[in-house]
């Protein structure tokens, strides 16, 4: 790998090192990254919030809650975009790291970016992504619960997606999952990134329900046989201490955090996540 600057070698030689984290237990082929832009993910989120986000674009519905998103081709280089006009440097950035250290195996095509304006009822609708090789959900700003809904992939939504994958995007809204429990969760932190690929995208739908909080449940908790809902597929993999001070800030008060031990309840703040697909391409 060429080494591009000081910035970019420990950044990069970073990412590397949490690539071999495990990959997610209960989602197949899914992984997660705790922390890789944790250290400037601060940055990284006021960046993003700059952003021009058109007003009326709210994704892939407009109920409220839904985020305001702006929208970006990327060109092979992963500099420019479709138009060959300078990408942000955020995206640009993010783009940089994701790739050099092997996360993304190549340069998104696509990027969107979901600015979550309203922490009393944010949400995204269950959906799948489409037709993409790999998905990565980048977090900033705040933590949220990203459920999962298993809807295998038919024989004939397969075949659509061979002969239709230069065309169309394949993205599907799945809202009737809304009405029974989830089959799977992953906590999202700030400044960590959620890769998807294969089953994880094709077999199963992702959304964030309306809410003000999410809860989340310490493994500790789940070994000693807590009860509680808020069970995440990657529990093991997220910063408890970190998440404990998160949850006492974002609380008004401290009785706002219940019972530590067995569940953590975090008051949902303003958010973006960005979100980078690479191409799919039919198998040989
Ligand atoms: O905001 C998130 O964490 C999920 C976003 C997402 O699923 C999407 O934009 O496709």
């Amino acid at each position: 790998m060429e080494i591009q600057d000081s910035q970019s070698q420990s950044g990069t030689v970073e990412i590397r090192r949490k690539c071999e984290r495990p990959h997610i237990d209960g989602l197949p082929s899914a992984s997660y990254l705790s922390d890789v832009f944790a250290s400037d993910g601060d940055s990284l989120f006021r960046q993003a919030t700059q952003l021009y986000f058109p007003r009326r674009n709210r994704g892939i519905t407009r109920v409220a809650g839904a985020p305001h998103v702006a929208l970006f081709s990327v060109a092979a280089c992963g500099t420019l975009d479709g138009d060959g006009e300078p990408l942000p440097p955020v995206i640009a950035g993010i783009i940089r790291r994701l790739v050099d250290s092997g996360a993304l195996r190549k340069v998104p095509t696509q990027v969107s970016v979901n600015h979550y304006t309203e922490p009393s009822c944010y949400c995204m609708v269950p959906h799948k992504d489409g037709y993409a090789d790999q998905t990565a959900v980048v977090s900033l700003g705040s933590d949220a619960s990203l459920e999962f809904w298993r809807v295998p992939m038919t024989a004939e939504e397969r075949l659509a997606r061979e002969m239709m994958h230069e065309s169309t995007s394949g993205t599907s809204v799945h809202d009737d999952c809304l009405r029974r429990p989830r089959d799977a969760a992953v906590w999202l932190e700030p400044g960590s990134a959620l890769l998807l690929e294969r089953e994880s995208l094709d077999d199963y739908v992702h959304g964030l329900q309306s809410s003000d909080r999410d809860v989340f449940v310490p493994p500790e908790a789940v070994a000693r046989g807590s009860t509680g809902t808020g069970r995440h597929a990657n529990a093991n993999l997220v910063r408890l201490d970190a998440l404990w001070q998160r949850a006492a800030v974002a609380g008004p008060r401290p009785a706002e955090i219940v019972g530590f031990d067995e569940q953590i309840e975090v008051r949902r703040l303003p958010r973006v996540s960005i979100v980078l697909w690479t191409k799919w391409v039919k198998a040989d």
